[in-house]
């Protein structure tokens, strides 16, 4: 989508519990590479709303949920070491990402970290990794669902990647793939950190 403006930030922004961007293109945090230790451009606490926001290159480590949340037409032009973690420890809490994109995500897209289950419905991603990886080696070996409506991938590895070992569901209606061959879901033995 076109931008009405830009935003360069130099520090991560807590999003409270709505914040509505204006379709303005934010950059401005970590150096666009892989490092795992890069701060999120936007930190959304429980229960918070993020929406209409172009996140564009240096984008850090994106949008973290500290719990349920909802991420909505949110377009990652370049998504940084991976465009949103979702981080609650409570197995009830539900991260909806609705509407939007994400291209050039070397690796990981959507980080799971927490507990829960992740919704991405209405999605479209573009020359990335995975759209989807439940934490393969956190050191709390949580049980991980996604559930993917109305998704379309183009040159895309794999849309989710799940640990089967510790109980990880993924769930696809609707899936549209374009480009050379593309896993639906990869199943991963989790190994928890330290172990
Ligand atoms: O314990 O080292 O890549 O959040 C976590 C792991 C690793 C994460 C993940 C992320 O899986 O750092 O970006
Ligand atoms: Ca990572
Ligand atoms: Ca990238
Ligand atoms: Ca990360």
């Amino acid at each position: 989508p076109t931008d009405t403006g830009s935003v360069h930030i130099t520090q991560t922004r807590n999003t409270g519990s709505f914040f509505d961007g204006g379709m303005k293109r934010y950059y401005g945090i970590g150096d666009g590479g892989q490092g795992e230790d890069q701060d999120p451009m936007f930190v959304v606490p429980n229960g918070g709303t993020i929406q209409n926001v172009i996140i564009d290159a240096p984008a850090g480590d994106g949008v973290h949920c500290e719990g349920s949340c909802t991420i909505r037409n949110v377009w990652w032009n370049d998504v940084g070491e991976d465009a949103a973690t979702f981080k609650s420890s409570s197995s009830s809490a539900t991260y909806l990402v609705d509407g939007g994109g994400a291209k050039s995500g070397s690796d990981k897209v959507f980080q799971h970290n927490g507990a829960g289950t992740v919704t991405i419905r209405n999605f479209q991603v573009h020359g990335s990794g995975k759209l989807y990886r439940a934490c393969g080696n956190c050191s709390t070996s949580y049980k991980r669902h996604v559930v993917m409506d109305n998704v379309t991938a183009r040159t895309t590895k794999v849309l989710a990647g799940i640990n089967t070992n510790w109980g990880d569901t993924a769930r696809f209606t609707r899936i549209t793939v374009y480009g050379s061959s593309t896993t639906i879901c990869e199943k991963y033995r989790g190994v928890p950190k330290g172990s």
